[in-house]
């Protein structure tokens, strides 16, 4: 009996331990695992993609440097090259940027970009398009869904207003 106020005490100290830990893990949004995520998100991509190679700590390049993945500093619509059409991951060409060489091999064999494949479904919300192709922006995999941007050669917008929805693409003359 006379142990319980201890017991009672004892539990309510390690109750208010349990919080003050969860509270310091919120708290304190690391870096590091930031830094992992990109490596997570680039082997999630490798491992998809057999034909994925990783040419530096960000950017992963796939179907023979068709396309090339830049997964952090790839900010500013300078970063999409001559010849290349870019999605970004935020609105005024911020966060992470996918491309893909505008190609015959691409664009005139009419095939179709599955944004699944390179972890970038629902994300893209702006765009380049320096090719000399047009390329449709989907909705959903294998042009399903709406069409929800049509992007002519040598245009770009920085805040796409269907940002966030965009799952699959092609390209074409
Ligand atoms: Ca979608």
């Amino acid at each position: 009996m006379r142990y319980t106020p201890t017991a009672l005490l004892t539990t309510a100290g390690t109750a208010l331990a349990l919080l003050a830990g969860a509270g310091a893990a919120n708290a304190a949004p690391a870096p590091a695992p930031a830094q992992a995520t990109v490596q997570q998100q680039i082997d999630g991509i490798l491992a998809k993609n057999p034909d994925a190679v990783q040419t530096g700590k960000t950017t992963v390049t796939l179907e023979k440097g068709a396309v090339t993945l830049r997964m952090a500093g790839a900010t500013g619509v300078d970063a999409c090259g001559a010849g290349l059409f870019c999605l970004w991951e935020h609105a005024d060409y911020g966060g992470q940027m996918v491309s893909w060489k505008g190609s015959p091999v691409l664009c005139k064999a009419n095939r179709t970009i599955n944004l699944t494949d390179y972890g970038f479904s629902d994300r893209a919300s702006s765009w380049a398009n320096n090719s000399d192709y047009l390329a449709d922006v989907w909705e959903h995999e294998d042009r399903g869904g709406r069409r929800l941007w049509t992007e002519l050669p040598g245009t770009y917008l920085r805040e796409n207003p269907d940002g966030d929805e965009a799952t699959s693409l092609n390209c074409y003359a």
